[in-house]
């Protein structure tokens, strides 16, 4: 038999998204570099559905139905490259390789146009949910043409998670625009993360709670808006007990956060495009700090303030503040990351549907969240918003919570606790609903030192002042 489609690359995730294909119907050609994995996965695997082992490339590629459709899932970056061109000379024109791994959107961009050369389709997907995700439904973004997106489509969308009896998959855009997305749904997963490890840290360091007592404030959070993945399993890491010391699992871990780099990548991204997204900048910064160990020794005795017991009932109404803050600052953080996108999408003529993506986050992926239901709706009926926070919905839960955030970062700062990423979240909140922004001084010393111009408010053009002169001005 003939197969519907290949997967090479049978790693943690290769080898989930095929038995996930297979689990739902499809034949599924597979193959792997060292032909022992394949084997092996058969041996394991291959009664859970129609599995056509493949040795070699070309084995794969002939046990492919036309148009073929083949998956790749290795290492991002030279792997990619090194099976694109094992795999381009042996398909026709109108076969299609699908990317599933992390890749940088410009390479993704630079692949796409070069196998369209070959008369081939290049699809880059992002693909979220991780290893149980791959098996059980994850939150798919593809890229690419829409031609391709018709062939390949029913497949991802077979194999997606679901809400509400929806795929957690749509076409995302032509070319880079999948791996795009998915790129600033990691930068968002790093900034839900500071602030749900800040919201902890606040918890623990000025209401004075144990871990176990801030896991069952996290499970009651997560019946009502903060309702996510994330703050349920926040619950299990904070509620888990280490067995050998039989203290909190917590704080027996190292206090060093790691990165893969997408968070990096989408900060970069957003710099290059001049998209302010601090609360991803913070998270990614937090990390950086985290892993410094010796300038943090060398600091560690520096002097802070004191830190008073709170009296239980003012930990109590800590609490639902920092609730309220998490939420405010989790809403900046989409807002500046939909802009991202937004951004991103102009730039490369991508035409990305905002709402949709917000839709096929709800599911699968590691933000999914009940609050991405908000963001769908912002996008509901043809509307825009420019920028999430004026979105009604938005508008009023930022209206609502402002006392609470502005009480948090003010107890943060007097207390010396570091909550880096809700007090850049409420500054960027501030900056953007100022009438006027101290940016004019910001113009008027760029034109003092180095002739830079600056525009007026009362006229048209760009103007200088002859600061070492007698101070008149000169249209620029
Ligand atoms: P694994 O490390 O489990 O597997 C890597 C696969 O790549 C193996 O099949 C390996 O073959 C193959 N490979 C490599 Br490495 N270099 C190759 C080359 N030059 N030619 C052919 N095959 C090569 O990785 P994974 O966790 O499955 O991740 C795969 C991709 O999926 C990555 O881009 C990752 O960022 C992305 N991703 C991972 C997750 C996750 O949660 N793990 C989530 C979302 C996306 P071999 O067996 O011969 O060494």
């Amino acid at each position: 038999e003939e197969a519907h489609i290949g997967v090479t690359g049978l790693g943690v995730m290769g080898r989930n998204l095929a038995r996930n294909f297979a689990r739902h119907g499809h034949t599924v050609a597979v193959h792997n570099r060292t032909v022992s994995r394949m084997q092996r996965m058969i041996e394991d695997f291959g009664g859970e559905g129609a599995f056509v082992p493949a040795e070699s490339p070309r084995d794969l590629v002939a046990a492919l139905r036309r148009p073929r459709r083949l998956v790749t899932m290795v290492n991002a970056g030279h792997a990619t490259d090194a099976v694109i061109d094992e795999f381009a000379p042996l398909l026709e024109p109108g076969d299609m390789i699908m990317d599933g791994g992390n890749a940088h959107f410009q390479d993704t961009r630079r692949r796409e146009a070069a196998l369209k050369e070959r008369g081939l389709h290049f699809v880059g997907c992002g693909i979220s949910g991780g290893e149980e995700g791959a098996l059980h439904g994850p939150s798919i973004m593809p890229g690419g043409s829409p031609e391709s997106y018709e062939a390949l489509g029913p497949l991802l969308e077979s194999i997606a998670a679901r809400v509400n009896g929806e795929p957690c998959c749509t076409h995302i855009g032509p070319d880079g625009a999948g791996h795009f997305v998915k790129m600033v749904h990691n930068g968002i997963e790093y900034a839900d993360m500071q602030l749900i490890a800040e919201s902890y840290d606040l918890l623990r360091e000025v209401a004075g709670y144990a871990p176990a007592r801030i896991a069952d404030v996290f499970r009651g959070w997560n019946e009502g808006r903060l309702d996510s993945y994330l703050i349920q399993i926040t619950a299990e890491v904070l509620a888990h007990t280490d067995a050998a010391t039989g203290g909190p699992f917590i704080d027996v871990v190292a206090d060093r956060a790691e990165q893969k780099g997408t968070g990096r990548w989408t900060v970069g991204t957003a710099l290059d495009l001049g998209v302010p997204v601090s609360g991803i900048a913070e998270a990614v910064f937090a990390r950086s700090l985290s892993g410094h160990a010796e300038p943090r020794e060398a600091a560690a005795g520096l002097p802070g303030p004191a830190r008073p017991e709170l009296h239980p009932d003012d930990a109590r109404r800590f609490t639902d503040n920092v609730e309220q803050a998490l939420y405010a600052s989790k809403i900046v953080a989409y807002a500046q990351g939909w802009h991202l996108i937004q951004t991103g999408s102009q730039q490369y003529g991508w035409d990305i549907d905002r709402g949709a993506v917000a839709a096929i986050w709800r599911g699968g992926c590691i933000i999914r969240a009940r609050f991405l239901d908000e963001i769908r709706a912002a996008y509901g009926g043809g509307r825009a918003p420019v920028t999430l926070l004026t979105d009604p919905t938005f508008r009023r839960a930022l209206d609502e919570a402002q006392n609470a955030w502005r009480h948090v970062v003010a107890q943060a700062t007097e207390l010396g606790v570091p909550a880096p990423g809700v007090s850049a979240a409420l500054a960027y909140y501030d900056a953007l609903r100022a009438g006027r922004l101290p940016a004019a001084l910001v113009q008027g010393l760029r034109d003092y030192f180095g002739a830079h111009t600056y525009e007026r408010t009362d006229r048209e053009g760009s103007f200088h002042t002859l600061w070492g002169g007698d101070r008149s001005e000169e249209s620029a």
